[in-house]
């Protein structure tokens, strides 16, 4: 309990509090302007109303090519509500590369954690990425350039660079087993192989799913996020319980691999 984890949030999970489609925390919203946005094209910050807490770990998530802030809305208030600062982001423009993406993502929580008024909410600490095709490419770009990140979760992950041994950041990539534009067998499948085998790592393949699946709310894309981010941005091991034993295929997943127990 949190006398034994002073970053643990919130009351105890269940199969039914980690699926819903709000958490337990109310949350506000406030939008970054381009103007006021270094590094990265604005976006949109869902925080957790509370104090009484402390702070909160934080999240900054990518869209795809072409795409902007919008297609990823839906997991900003969904993972706030779990209790993280979380902001979705504009790309500088909708045709940057996963290199350039993956910068974006760190300026956007240095945004959070040193210039926004919602930095005082954040505990600087305690960060990660996550984001759509080739904002899922750029998840792993910030993840190599930035190893104190605590966790990164690609969504049909998109790069050309398909090898990522240099990763020491918790990620779970989350590819779709109908995706062809990002498809799994040369993108998240070796995204995940080419992870260190020491590294806390997961691939969960969606089931009867496309590459467009994380633009718009999905319950299994949901509860495995906000798992993955809590067991390893707050070191919340009450998370384990639905990664570990690892989950089996089901009518949404289609595969699943991993580690089991996670070390870190
Ligand atoms: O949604 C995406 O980011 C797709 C990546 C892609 O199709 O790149 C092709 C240049
Ligand atoms: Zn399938």
């Amino acid at each position: 309990h949190a006398a034994d984890n002073p970053y643990e949030r919130g009351p105890d999970p269940t199969e039914a509090s980690i699926e819903a489609p709000r958490g337990p925390y109310a949350v506000a919203e406030k939008s970054v302007s381009a103007l006021e946005a270094t590094g990265f094209g604005g976006g949109t910050i869902h925080y957790p109303t509370s104090t009484a807490e402390g702070t909160f770990g934080a999240v900054a998530i990518a869209p795809g090519y072409t795409a902007l802030q919008s297609s990823v809305a839906w997991l900003g208030p969904r993972l706030a509500s779990q209790g993280f600062v979380v902001i979705t982001i504009d790309t500088h423009t909708t045709v940057d590369q996963p290199a350039s993406r993956g910068d974006q993502l760190l300026a956007a929580l240095d945004h959070l954690t040193r210039r926004d008024s919602v930095r005082s909410r954040v505990d600087s600490g305690r960060l990660g990425v996550m984001g759509h095709s080739m904002g899922g490419g750029g998840s792993l770009e910030a993840a190599k350039d930035r190893p104190s990140l605590q966790a990164a979760i690609p969504l049909t992950g998109w790069n050309l660079d398909k090898t990522w041994s240099e990763v020491r950041v918790p990620t779970m990539l989350i590819g779709a087993d109908g995706d062809t534009i990002a498809p799994v067998a040369t993108h998240s499948q070796p995204f995940y192989e080419s992870l260190p085998s020491t590294l806390d790592r997961a691939y969960l393949e969606l089931n009867d799913a496309g590459h467009f699946t994380p633009n718009a709310p999905d319950t299994t894309i949901a509860k495995y996020s906000v798992s993955w981010l809590k067991r390893f941005i707050d070191n919340d091991t009450r998370y384990e319980q639905f990664l570990c034993p690892l989950p089996r295929p089901s009518r949404t997943i289609d595969e699943y691999r991993g580690n089991c127990p996670h070390t870190s």
